[in-house]
């Protein structure tokens, strides 16, 4: 069996309808408060390749351009940036989209039989 823990999301508790109350006209009238914004924006992930000896540089700008939509100089840029440094962020993504990301680049790294590797973190 396979457990899951999930975060149940605070979900903002309906405001009382206020009561109607004559105004000084003799008139009902109800004031509506608006709620202050409490919505966060989502906590994103950045998506990174890793540098290896094996997998071959045009390999990489290929993966690069496809599966982060870099045109092929910023793909070179960011290959050889991985190549010098060891590291580089490709993107930045939602939680799910970017473990997408990381699944699809390992599947095409795995099937062409290079070593390349792929991993999301947090950021912030
Ligand atoms: N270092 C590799 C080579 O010299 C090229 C490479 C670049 C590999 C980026 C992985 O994420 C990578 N062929």
């Amino acid at each position: 069996m396979i457990l899951m823990a999930t975060k149940i999301p605070k979900i903002p508790l309906r405001p009382q309808v206020p009561a109607a109350k004559p105004n000084d006209n003799g008139n009902e009238s109800v004031v509506l408060e608006r709620l202050p914004q409490k919505t966060k924006p989502p906590q994103m992930y950045q998506v990174v390749l890793l540098n290896d000896d094996y997998t071959p540089m045009e390999f990489v700008v290929v993966v690069i351009q496809e599966f982060f939509n870099k045109d092929r100089e910023t793909a070179t840029q960011i290959m050889l940036k991985i190549h010098l440094d060891g590291r580089g962020i490709c993107g930045v993504f939602t939680k799910d989209v970017a473990a997408t990301k990381v699944d699809q680049v390992t599947e095409a790294s795995r099937k062409n039989g290079h070593p390349l590797q792929c991993v999301c973190e947090p950021i912030e």
